[in-house]
């Protein structure tokens, strides 16, 4: 099927999203139709497996949301299994030259461009068969990310985003803090900063920029700058904060 998210940003259409980071199939139910253009399921930093993001893609189907996998690292076997249970569009932390950018586009592809073996338990890429040819349509539809989130990114992000296949570049502002010495302060106004020169030359690139940022305002200035896909917070830290919120009201004072 038709990857909305990549045409979306092919199209200069801003996505906003909001980080899924409990692995719950519940949860993603649940804002999935929030209103939302996409999701990003949290495979570094959240608790998720393979299975728990299989999941949490068969509910998400069912929505217009679009979901985007954060994958784990870098390993071209984690990638293959991801893509094999229908991922269309990934996401990669910790990009730091134009080498890991390449690999990573190579664990999508198959030969002769890539690395990616060819699975016959695809009950997904199933799916994608019967309105297409997978193996046509999976080159054409499947989308990219990769993060910089590190000085030494920041330094190699022309040569990024310059590879082929790299579809957009996210920038990550809490650990380019903690890059730059300020960890823990993604507001910092030398953080802010060097985010806004980021998307700059993404965009210079003529790729797609992408930020996060858990600060409305912050986020907002981020897209006026011309980030396309932004998340703008955090299911984790929405629960709690209306549960604490809701608490407070009964047991303070
Ligand atoms: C970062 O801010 O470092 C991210 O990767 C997004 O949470």
């Amino acid at each position: 099927p038709r990857n909305g998210f990549k045409r979306a940003l092919l199209n200069g259409d801003r996505q906003v999203g909001l980080f899924l980071g409990t692995a719950s199939p519940y949860i993603a139910d649940m804002v999935a139709g929030a209103g939302f253009d996409w999701l990003l399921i949290d495979g570094e930093h959240g608790p998720n497996d393979l299975h728990t993001i299989l999941v949490q893609l068969q509910v998400l189907a069912a929505y217009p949301v679009r979901p985007v996998v954060r994958v784990l690292d870098h390993d071209p076997a984690r990638i293959k299994q991801l893509l094999d249970v229908g991922a269309q569009s990934l996401m990669a932390p910790m990009v730091e030259n134009a080498q890991q950018a390449q690999a990573l586009v190579r664990a999508m592809r198959y030969p002769p461009q890539g690395m990616r073996g060819v699975g016959t338990a695809m009950a997904r890429a199933a799916h994608w068969n019967a309105v297409g040819d997978y193996f046509t349509e999976v080159e054409r539809e499947l989308c990219l990310l990769v993060q910089i989130e590190s000085v030494t990114g920041l330094k190699a992000l022309e040569e990024i985003a310059a590879v082929p296949g790299v579809d957009g570049v996210f920038i990550g502002p809490s650990d380019l803090a903690a890059s730059m010495g300020h960890l823990g302060n993604p507001g910092h106004p030398d953080v802010k900063a060097a985010v806004a020169d980021a998307i700059a030359r993404v965009t210079a690139a003529g790729k797609a920029a992408g930020v996060f940022s858990a600060d409305p305002a912050v986020a907002a200035a981020y897209g006026e700058l011309g980030a396309r896909f932004l998340l703008v917070g955090v299911d984790t830290l929405l629960l709690r904060q209306a549960a604490a919120a809701l608490a407070a009201r009964f047991t303070n004072g």
